[in-house]
């Protein structure tokens, strides 16, 4: 089955970066999944500017930019200056006064416009960026945290956008809490691709490469 499997970098080893993207690479990742926060449209922060540039530069492989910064208007150029095309910014349409407006800038700058959506936002919030956006980002999780619960209820939304996807054009991707059991219910239905934190992928005292093998080998 064809799904896309991403890093959430914030859950790597910062000790040795430059390694952890090596062996993610060598184990087959698709792209790296990175997770900007402002420590004010969530409680925490996680990586920031010079930590996706550090990686843009380590790596071929597509970048995946998340932010959960508040007026991300205001900054997205940076990020958009530090980025090549064939990397995805998502932003989070409620941090936005005007969400389609930083869509725009991401769009006119040849990137991939994603928007991330919180277990409590609803589809009909969003609905008309699901026009403009070519990826959507289905938050199983409250964001700000690697390590947390899953919140079931985001299983309906996401046959909801399951039901839009085609005709409206964008792709849906998970984020939070992913287990092998959620790759195995949702990629068969039309997920696109799952981002691995430390539910599968890091800290298990394994090989990145093994893991990935494994999930790639996952009967359906
Ligand atoms: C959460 C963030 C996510 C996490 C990832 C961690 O705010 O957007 O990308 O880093 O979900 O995965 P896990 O398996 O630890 O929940
Ligand atoms: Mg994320």
């Amino acid at each position: 089955m064809n799904f896309e499997l991403m890093a959430s970098m914030m859950c790597a080893n910062f000790g040795n970066l430059e390694h952890e993207v090596r062996e993610l690479e060598r184990g087959g990742i698709d792209s790296f999944h990175i997770d900007i926060m402002d420590g004010r449209y969530v409680p925490n922060y996680a990586m920031s500017l010079n930590d996706m540039r550090y990686i843009r530069s380590a790596t071929d492989k597509p970048l995946d930019v998340h932010l959960m910064v508040e007026h991300p208007n205001n900054t997205v150029e940076l990020f958009i200056q530090s980025l090549q095309k064939g990397d995805t910014i998502y932003i989070h349409p409620e941090a936005e006064y005007h969400p389609s407006t930083t869509l725009q800038k991401i769009i006119n700058a040849g990137l991939i416009p994603g928007i991330a959506i919180n277990p409590g936002t609803s589809v009909e919030t969003v609905y008309e960026m699901l026009r403009i956006v070519k990826k959507v980002l289905v938050m199983a999780v409250n964001p700000g945290n690697a390590g947390q619960m899953y919140m079931p209820y985001v299983g309906e939304k996401i046959n909801k956008l399951l039901t839009l996807k085609d005709s409206m054009d964008f792709e849906i991707y998970w984020d939070g809490a992913c287990g092998a059991d959620k790759i195995k219910a949702f990629a068969p239905k039309g997920v696109r691709g799952f981002v691995l934190g430390t539910t599968l992928l890091f800290g298990k005292n394994k090989p990145y490469g093994e893991t990935l093998q494994e999930i790639r080998e996952l009967k359906f």
